[in-house]
């Protein structure tokens, strides 16, 4: 049945864990416009028929309602809507929330290629790598214009906006390579925007890790996109590393310390999923989305406590250099504990947002 309708609607193979869900969405949707149509031109052609005036050249007779029907149809049309909006929402809420122990990839787009980073430092561009069988999640974000991450193998599709993160997950079921492609018009370049998934077993995977540009890399087939992986030379730290030497070079230093230790700003040590108190009164939860906003708009939620002395750093700071920063200040919560929260919330690998 799934094989047929997939035939019949000439959809690509289903290669993530998600993918045969969101099909039988796309079946029952479907498939109720076919029996709606049907009903609807059967009773056309029906009342056409047996009402046509040849048979009944008389005056029409005086029609009056049905309160039962009419009652009955309306609550049945109304329970389908209620039910389809449950399994969707049900269906939305798994496909908006990653898993806790995802393998974690920074994307960024531009005019007209993709970019992977790994946490642990290695990078590739055209080529995402990753391994069966465990969740990745994806946070990504543009350089210049909107562009849209979209592998149809494993029906997964999200905008990629500049200025901002957004987040999307999968977790491939599949070996081999599937095409990615940029599904919002980008610009002259937009239908060369293309890239491959790469699925690789775990072991091979972990293998790639340990060396990117290596023989996994050298030996792949041909991809369906034709896109090789290139890869950059510079990079060979994991991008907590890479946050610090950015810190350092951007003077972030000069008034936030890593260890814990209160300067003009506060402390980075511990921030990472820890509830802030703001000036107003308001609380938040330190995640990527707070930590972004702290360094673009500093001025938007000042910390209780200090004076709003930071420069914003719109501009001056790449896509990646802010995810290796909040890498970094990721990697500081594990190690050493913030001296104004003496029980930060536990943190949960890729948990926040
Ligand atoms: C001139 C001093 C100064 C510099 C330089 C500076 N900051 Fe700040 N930063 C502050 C102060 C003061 C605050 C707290 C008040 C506020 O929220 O604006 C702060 C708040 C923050 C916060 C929120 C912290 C929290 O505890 O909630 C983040 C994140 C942050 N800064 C990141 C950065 C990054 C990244 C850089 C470098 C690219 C940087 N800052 C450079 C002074 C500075
Ligand atoms: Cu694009």
């Amino acid at each position: 049945m799934n094989d047929l309708a997939r035939w019949l609607l000439n959809l690509p193979p289903q290669a993530s864990s998600l993918a045969r869900r969101i099909d039988y969405l796309h079946y029952f949707v479907i498939g109720i416009s076919i029996v709606g149509a049907t009903v609807v031109f059967g009773a056309i052609l029906g009342f056409t028929i047996r009402y046509h005036t040849s048979r009944r050249p008389s005056v029409t007779p005086r029609v009056t309602g049905n309160i039962r029907i009419e009652a009955g149809v309306i609550v049945s049309i109304l329970g389908l809507f209620i039910g389809i909006w449950i399994v969707g929402f049900h269906d939305y809420i798994q496909l908006e929330t990653p898993p806790k122990d995802c393998v974690e990839v920074y994307v960024t787009a531009k005019q007209w290629m993709w970019k992977f980073a790994y946490a642990t430092g290695q990078a590739s561009a055209g080529v995402l790598f990753v391994p069966e069988d465990r969740p990745v999640k994806l946070i990504m974000t543009s350089r210049d214009v909107i562009h849209s991450f979209f592998v149809p193998a494993f029906r997964v599709k999200q905008d990629v906006v500049p200025g901002r993160y957004t987040l999307a997950w999968f977790k491939a079921v599949e070996l081999g390579t599937f095409p990615i492609r940029c599904a919002e018009y980008c610009g002259v370049g937009h239908s060369r925007m293309l890239g491959d998934v790469v699925v690789l077993p775990p072991q091979k995977f972990e293998e790639w890790l340990r060396n990117p540009e290596g023989p996994i890399a050298a030996e792949l087939p041909t991809p369906p996109n034709g896109v090789r992986p290139t890869f950059d030379q510079a990079q060979r730290s994991t991008l907590a590393q890479e946050g610090e030497r950015v810190a350092a070079d951007k003077g972030c230093l000069r008034c936030h310390s890593l260890d814990g230790t209160k300067f003009l700003a506060p402390t980075w040590a511990g921030l990472w999923g820890s509830e802030v108190t703001m000036q107003d009164g308001s609380v938040v939860r330190a995640g990527a989305a707070y930590l972004t906003q702290s360094m673009m708009d500093p001025k938007a939620k000042v910390v209780k406590g200090f004076t709003p002395i930071m420069p914003s750093y719109r501009g001056q700071l790449t896509p990646p250099e802010v995810g290796a920063i909040i890498e970094l200040i990721k990697s500081l919560s594990l190690r050493s504990k913030r001296v104004a929260h003496p029980n930060p919330p536990p943190v949960q690998p890729g948990g926040l947002e």
